[in-house]
């Protein structure tokens, strides 16, 4: 015989696991916002995603992420982001869905309720490891920003091109976070009760390091994003009572927050690109 090796052509082998390092990583990317871009030409680029959902065809993923973005009437940026993020996250070798959490009616938006609501839909379909809570708006420059968790929460979001790429101050914890099931359960997910723009992301920081936790960052020239210009949507006032209820976090944070966000699902469309999930959380409590 010419050869020593057994020949496997035809036997299937199991899939390993994905490499810590996924081979793909492209490190800094040129990103693009070209206005003509349609949603038909964002699906057709991304023919292996299914219902929002992804797997690596080639090896086990490392983790399960699933990607909540709270939205409402921000059409254009959703296209922009689902345009770079769905090739991002493959180059990444994830398992992966998106889910878009939309808020229903007109009433003051709540970024914080949505994703707690968003966290409670997307496990009835899995039981994801990771959860990645992520603005419209904020688009990731460099791949090697890895969308997975850690060990400690993890906010993505070091600097982006408004901001001279710098963190805005010590302890910043908005834009794009990751956080494991387990952590986000443990500080009781986000507080329910901050109506209209600002704070939100700082009362979770304080739950976090209520439960001692730390937060961690990737390096400067990683955590990199383009945020799409635009200006404060009706509807998202700034929320003159955010300082107040900063003051109170330590006080009732047990009580509210996942345990108690109480919303109604008033649809689940299972899109191409994204699981669009539409709830009503201007509730009478
Ligand atoms: C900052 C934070 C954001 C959040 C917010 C205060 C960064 C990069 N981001 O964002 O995480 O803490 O301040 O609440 O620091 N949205 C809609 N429709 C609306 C209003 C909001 O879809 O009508 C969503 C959308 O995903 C948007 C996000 O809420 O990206 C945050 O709102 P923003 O972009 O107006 O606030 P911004 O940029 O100051
Ligand atoms: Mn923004």
């Amino acid at each position: 015989s010419w050869t020593t090796t057994p020949d496997r052509a035809n036997t299937p082998t199991p899939k390993g696991k994905c490499l810590k390092e996924s081979p793909l990583l492209q490190g800094s990317v040129k990103l693009s916002f070209e206005s003509s871009l349609k949603l038909k030409d964002v699906v057709s680029e991304n023919d292996a995603v299914a219902e929002g959902e992804y797997e690596p065809p080639g090896c086990v993923a490392r983790q399960s992420v699933a990607i909540l973005i709270p939205h409402r009437n921000r059409e254009r940026h959703l296209l922009y982001l689902l345009h770079h993020l769905h090739p991002f996250l493959q180059r990444q070798q994830l398992h992966y869905a998106i889910y878009i959490i939309q808020q229903a009616g007109d009433k003051t938006f709540n970024r914080a309720k949505l994703l707690n609501a968003g966290y409670l839909e997307a496990l009835k379909d899995y039981n994801w490891d990771c959860f990645i809570f992520h603005d419209v708006d904020l688009v990731p420059e460099n791949d090697h920003n890895l969308y997975v968790c850690d060990k400690q929460p993890k906010h993505l979001v070091v600097g982006r091109n408004a901001t001279g790429y710098k963190l805005r101050y010590k302890g910043y914890f908005g834009g794009v976070t990751a956080m494991t099931k387990e952590q986000f359960l443990k500080v009781n997910g986000f507080s329910n009760t901050y109506w209209g723009w600002g704070g939100e992301d700082d009362d979770l920081r304080i739950r976090v390091e209520l439960q001692k936790m730390m937060i961690v960052r990737p390096p400067t020239d990683v955590g990199r994003y383009t945020m799409v210009f635009h200006k404060r949507d009706s509807g998202n006032e700034i929320n003159k009572d955010r300082m107040r209820l900063l003051g109170r976090t330590r006080q009732v944070w047990r009580k509210d927050g996942l345990n108690s966000c109480s919303y109604k699902t008033l649809s689940v469309e299972r899109l191409p690109l994204y699981v669009n999930v539409t709830v009503d959380i201007v509730l009478l409590e």
